[in-house]
């Protein structure tokens, strides 16, 4: 292909590439050749690989200023990018001539890439949406660039105690130097916390005083794939404005002079390691500011340079919101117009709103941000100010359009009056913003419907969109599978289906052949072991690969119900002890895999992760299900984990009470990659089955419209669930019985589900069981039909590359074009 003549270092040979790293073995590390481990050897060839980045990045970035097109700026708290090498070197072609110059040296790749430790900047789904969406939009050659945070610890690192629970160590990512970050100590940002705000005429406003902390830029390529195109992410780190407070200094107090140098540098510390779960800390919305003041003056500078007249902004610049996290870009952007370009508030208004749009990932109450007001008035006054004067114009234009709604208007304010004055950042959000989109067709629909409703009545429903999640099929199938991605290669005639997802359905013309059946099946086989492999030398449990492999990994929450897992498989466990010898010959043969982490603060989802563990070591040590049922939890789920378990599912679960997953991302992970979906009837499960067909997924459950009434009943009629499902009322007398540890410790757990059982695990037990029977049925009873479906789910699967979802953003959203190199 013609490309590949201006990639750099695309023409360059293996001798070349051995030189390079041995230069750097010796010159940027400082050491011997022949005195290097894997780890010395990843970093040599890193840092080989980082220059051909660096060049790209800069002819891609040198484009978009000479051409300065409309650019979109991707704000998100996480990118959850996982390891880089391989990724990089797929992107750039340049994988095969690595891998044998790493030989040459004496080193295995597969060693060297697993040295590399994963940058985990994030929490779970939202934050590798975020590092899909860069890929993407790189491939895609969009002029797209990510904004986040630096932290120095990123997502903790889990560990399971010898009595199954989660315990949490920090992870300090940054200890061995990170390669794949460009430091820019040039490219830095004041930043102010507290002090007063002044208002003068036409809402205008002075804001001074309080404390300056600097955000200092560090950038990180996004290599395309197959394209020159890299773009960027900046991260900001926070430094003190100054080392120390002089007078203080001078005073004698040198505890006071250090004191501020601590706290700035706190800012960018660490993670907040919550997932769907709002928690007011007041560092978190410092974290908030900072990092939407120093990338709100970034962008405005780079507009700047452009010479065009403020009014202009919103036609080279759109700003998407990944989530509430950055809604505060709204009254800095708003700041910035009135108080320091002199716009006139109406007209900066209008430049706002026509900047910025909003992704809602969630519609769960106790995950909406709320920040009390008391926090505000200390650390943002300006910003308190600025949304006092908006909610006042909105309400009065509210007021307007529903007379006589005092309800309405009290919903839709931008305070919330009860509990304390609260600030509602949804509503901020949606109020600055010309878009707001939901991420799978469901939770759209949720959101018109539900939590936006008032806002849909006020606005029109134009406003409201749908773009469902999608994944890159670079990192979810080329990178983490390839035996499957040669297999589809060698099958399609090229790797052009890498960059149109769609052509993957060529591979229907083979779904009954038999020689591409074996293939297909050699490769999960082999995958299989390769995780079994994993699990023998990390846990030093030995599993049978010929067993079906049933995957649930996500973060640990209760509406994601990893209990009704434990509970279904405690059942099997009973049925199977209860059955003869002859019987348990004929049962399907079984390994149930958990991972994910739990909330450091969240009780309940600790509790179900220890009862996994000890369900695990009762049934994994029990000479009546030896063979035929093994259950394990792998402790400190990751990105690099997830590469591993996602190629060896038979069948994942999903399986949300209705309505309450917004879309869910490893679904898609798992069936691009042939394993079959068990799930219920939520988030982007549904688009899955539409796709894939719905014999060629396991649904239950009951739907999103009776989840309402059916918690009601909960409430006021309760029925027992001996009587609703003595299935499942025996499980949890088993687990009250002490067989797993005592009563007392899996008390809280159990009582939520026989009292209130608001996530319906006693609804829809029955039904679960149901689907998991029809599993069994369809893997044993005709192994063809099988791969057949898995096929089927592969070449199918088209709709949800991230590349799609990336060009729906640009083409339906920020109106922004590709730009080429
Ligand atoms: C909030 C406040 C304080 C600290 C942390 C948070 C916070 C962090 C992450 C809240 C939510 C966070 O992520 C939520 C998330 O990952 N949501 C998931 O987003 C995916 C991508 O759209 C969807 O596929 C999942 O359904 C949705 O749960």
């Amino acid at each position: 292909a013609t490309w590949k003549a201006g990639l750099r270092g695309v023409d360059s040979d293996v001798p070349e590439i051995t030189k390079n790293i041995v230069h750097h073995v010796q010159t940027t590390l400082a050491r011997q050749a022949y005195n290097i481990d894997d780890m010395g050897a990843y970093q040599a060839t890193a840092l080989a690989v980082r220059e051909d980045l660096i060049v790209n990045w800069n002819e891609t970035q040198l484009t978009y200023t000479k051409k300065s097109p409309k650019r979109a700026y991707y704000l998100s708290l996480e990118f959850l990018m996982g390891r880089t090498l391989d990724n990089a070197l797929l992107n750039l072609g340049m994988k095969d001539k690595f891998s044998e110059g790493v030989n040459k040296l004496g080193f295995n790749m597969e060693d060297v890439l697993h040295s590399e430790r994963d940058a985990a900047l994030g929490n779970g789904g939202l934050g590798r949406l975020a590092a899909c969406y860069v890929d993407s939009s790189a491939t895609c050659e969009l002029p797209v660039w990510g904004y986040g945070l630096r932290y120095q610890y990123g997502m903790f690192q889990q560990l399971i105690a010898p009595d199954g629970s989660q315990l949490e160590a920090p992870d300090p990512w940054l200890d061995n130097s990170n390669p794949w970050e460009i430091p820019r100590l040039d490219v830095t940002v004041d930043v102010r916390f507290g002090g007063h705000a002044e208002k003068l005429e036409g809402n205008r406003g002075i804001w001074s005083g309080g404390q300056e902390v600097l955000a200092i830029a560090y950038d990180c390529p996004i290599p395309g794939s197959d394209t020159k195109s890299t773009n960027n992410i900046r991260f900001w780190s926070a430094r003190p404005r100054r080392g120390f407070d002089l007078q203080s200094f001078n005073a004698g107090n040198y505890e006071r002079a250090v004191e501020t140098s601590n706290s700035a540098a706190n800012i960018t510390n660490v993670l907040y390691p919550n997932d769907n779960h709002y928690a007011g800390k007041t560092l978190r919305l410092q974290q908030q500011y900072f990092w939407c003041a120093a990338s709100l003056s970034d962008i405005m500078r780079r507009f700047k340079n452009t010479g065009k007249d403020i009014s202009e902004f919103p036609n080279l610049v759109a700003i998407q919101l990944n989530d509430t996290h950055p809604t505060l870009a709204i009254p800095e952007l708003m700041r910035i117009l009135v108080d320091e370009e002199d716009v006139e508030w109406n007209a900066a208004w209008d430049i706002v709103t026509r900047t910025f749009s909003y992704t809602n990932h969630t519609v769960l109450p106790e995950a909406l941000e709320k920040w009390p007001v008391q926090i505000f008035e200390q650390l943002l006054p300006r910003h308190l100010q600025i949304i006092y004067d908006l909610n006042w114009t909105f309400l009065q234009a509210v007021a307007k359009k529903f007379p006589n709604d005092v309800a309405k208007m009290e919903r839709m304010s931008l305070i919330e009056e009860a509990n304390g004055r609260q600030i509602r950042m949804a509503n901020l959000a949606v109020l600055g913003s010309f878009k707001v989109n939901g991420v799978a067709e469901l939770h759209s629909e949720l959101v018109r419907t539900t939590i936006l409703k008032d806002f849909v009545d006020f606005y029109g429903i134009s406003k409201f969109a749908n773009v469902t999640n999608g994944i890159t099929p670079r990192r979810w199938l080329d990178q983490c599978n390839p035996s499957l991605s040669a297999l589809i290669t060698e099958t399609l005639g090229s790797r052009a289906w890498l960059k149109d997802l769609y052509l993957l359905k060529g591979l229907l013309k083979y779904e009954d052949d038999v020689a591409f059946h074996k293939k297909w099946a050699a490769s999960k086989a082999n995958n299989k072991q390769r995780l079994a492999a994993y699990i023998k030398s990390t846990l030093g449990v030995t599993v049978d690969p010929r067993a079906m492999f049933v995957i649930q990994v996500k973060r640990i929450h209760e509406y994601k119900r990893q209990s009704l897992n434990i509970l279904g498989v405690i059942h099997r466990y009973l049925t199977i002890k209860a059955m003869t010898p002859e019987e348990r010959a004929k049962v399907n043969p079984r390994v149930v895999l958990f991972a994910g982490k739990a909330a450091p603060g969240y009780w309940m989802a600790k509790l179900i992760i220890r009862l996994i563990v000890n369900v695990g070591k009762v049934i994994n040590s029990d000479p009546d299900v030896k063979g035929v049922l093994t259950v394990l939890f792998l402790p400190d789920y990751s990105v690099s984990l997830a590469e591993l378990l996602i190629p060896a599912s038979d069948i994942s679960e999903h399986i949300s009470t209705a309505g309450t997953e917004a879309s869910g991302t490893s679904n898609m992970k798992f069936c691009l990659n042939g394993g079959l979906l068990l799930g219920t009837v939520d988030g982007a499960n549904i688009e899955i089955a539409e796709e894939v067909g719905e014999d060629n997924v396991f649904f239950f459950g009951h739907l999103t419209p009776a989840v309402e009434e059916l918690r009601y009943n909960h409430r006021y009629n309760p029925i027992p669930v001996q009587e609703k499902s003595p299935a499942l009322a025996a499980v949890l007398d088993n687990v009250m019985s002490g067989c797993y540890g005592e009563a007392s410790i899996w008390e809280p757990f159990i009582n939520t589900v026989r009292q209130g059982d608001y996530y319906l695990i006693s609804d829809d037990f029955d039904s679960y069981l149901n689907a998991q029977a029809m599993v069994d049925e369809a893997y044993t009873k005709d192994p063809k039909e099988w791969i057949k479906k898995s096929i089927n789910t592969t070449a199918r699967m088209g709709k949800f590359s991230s590349d799609r979802a990336i060009m729906t953003y640009a083409e339906e959203i920020w109106n922004i074009e590709p730009v080429k190199i």
